[in-house]
């Protein structure tokens, strides 16, 4: 995906940083049988879902997670063979597609696998993970009524259904409050005995996320669905410090100069001319618009980005494919300008831009377009 591109903005993505990531987090299960399962979903949140999971492989996971079908055969088609568990529900009709491509799936409902039945060859085979809903509320078994009837099912139709892992998510597992956490892993506790009366033993049992992963080793079972830290970013800013890992962030996002124009008193700055000069200033346009994802709140809530080391605060609304800032000097044309990153001794993390956003870390990465190429960096 290192496409060629002729644009002035980029996202440059750092696999070393990534793999050092990875290495630093599986050191806190030195000595243990517990294997990573890197989550590539959404794009590798943004960062690239083939590079990033090439990386991961080669330094230190064994698994993939994407949430859809459609992502685990972009995996595939770019020769990746790990296993790889699609963690949302797929269509059961498309479960034919899952075991020609080798995918593993996420199974919660007694229903989905009866229908899916019907769309398998007898020669066809599926690896399924079972979801319980411990309390995320989202997806996954509740009761052991719900239980039972998939489980009876999957007793029975072993041929076509092998059970290869077990999993639950955790709704809090980044808060300082640890009190929820505690309760979803002792309701998974209790539910992971429910497979039993069936003889169900299903080599996989998973339920920390990076936040669970890192923090409470002892409730994550043998696989660890490492997802957010693994791109260098905290769960939550409120658990930062408690981290037993210093991670490195990969991804930056840069864009350059396209014009550089001194302005004189009350010179009004883009649609709605809602900026106007305070003095002479030096304004540079930068081609990256809210198009991109880079969304118009970054000019109203205060956002800046790094020239030459120092801070430029937006200026005017942020148009589609382009926007304004207010340099501190004049600057040639072609100079970079950070909008995530490092330049010189100053940072704007990814945490400084979702907070001027109102928002989670995780968003940003996600929602910077394709149209905005990745470049990678090792
Ligand atoms: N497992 C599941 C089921 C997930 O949904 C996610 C992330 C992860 C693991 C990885 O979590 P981490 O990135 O915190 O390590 N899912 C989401 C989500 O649905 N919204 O934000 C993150």
């Amino acid at each position: 995906m290192n496409q060629e591109s002729y644009r002035d903005t980029w996202a440059e993505v750092n696999l070393t940083a990534i793999a050092e990531n990875i290495r630093a987090i599986k050191q806190l299960y030195q000595g243990k049988d517990v294997d990573i399962m890197a989550v590539v979903k959404a794009n590798g949140y943004g960062h690239g879902a083939v590079p990033v999971a090439k990386q991961a492989l080669k330094f230190g996971a064994s698994y993939l997670a994407v949430a859809l079908l459609d992502e685990a055969i972009i995996l595939r088609k770019a020769d990746i063979q790990a296993p790889i568990l699609v963690l949302g529900r797929i269509r059961p009709q498309d479960v034919g597609v899952a075991s020609q491509y080798n995918i593993l799936v996420t199974v919660f409902q007694a229903e989905w696998l009866e229908e899916a039945r019907n769309y398998l060859s007898p020669e066809d085979k599926i690896q399924v993970h079972i979801k319980f809903d411990t309390g995320m509320g989202r997806v996954g078994i509740r009761t052991k009524e719900e239980a039972d009837s998939l489980l009876e099912f999957l007793a029975n139709h072993s041929k076509q259904f092998s059970v290869n892992g077990v999993y639950t998510h955790f709704a809090t597992a980044d808060e300082t409050d640890t009190s929820y956490v505690t309760e979803q892993h002792e309701r998974f506790v209790r539910m992971l005995e429910w497979l039993k009366k069936w003889n169900i033993n299903a080599p996989l049992i998973h339920s920390g996320n990076s936040a669970a992963g890192m923090r409470f080793p002892e409730k994550t079972f043998n696989l660890f669905r490492l997802g957010i830290s693994m791109y260098g970013l905290t769960p939550s800013p409120e658990i930062t410090e408690q981290l037993p890992v210093k991670l490195k962030q990969a991804f930056s996002l840069k864009s350059r100069l396209v014009q550089v124009k001194k302005l004189p008193k009350g010179e009004a700055i883009s649609y709605g001319a809602t900026y106007r000069t305070e003095k002479e200033e030096w304004i540079g346009t930068i081609p990256i618009g809210y198009a991109d994802g880079w969304l118009r709140y970054h000019s109203t809530n205060g956002g800046e980005v790094l020239v030459n080391g120092k801070r430029a605060p937006f200026v005017g609304r942020i148009c589609m494919d382009q926007c304004m800032i207010l340099l501190p000097e004049q600057v040639e044309v072609g100079t970079v300008v950070t909008l995530i990153g490092e330049d010189g001794f100053d940072k704007i993390t990814m945490d400084e831009v979702a907070q001027r956003l109102e928002t989670i870390n995780y968003e940003i990465p996600c929602i910077i377009g394709q149209r905005v190429p990745r470049v990678y960096m090792d």
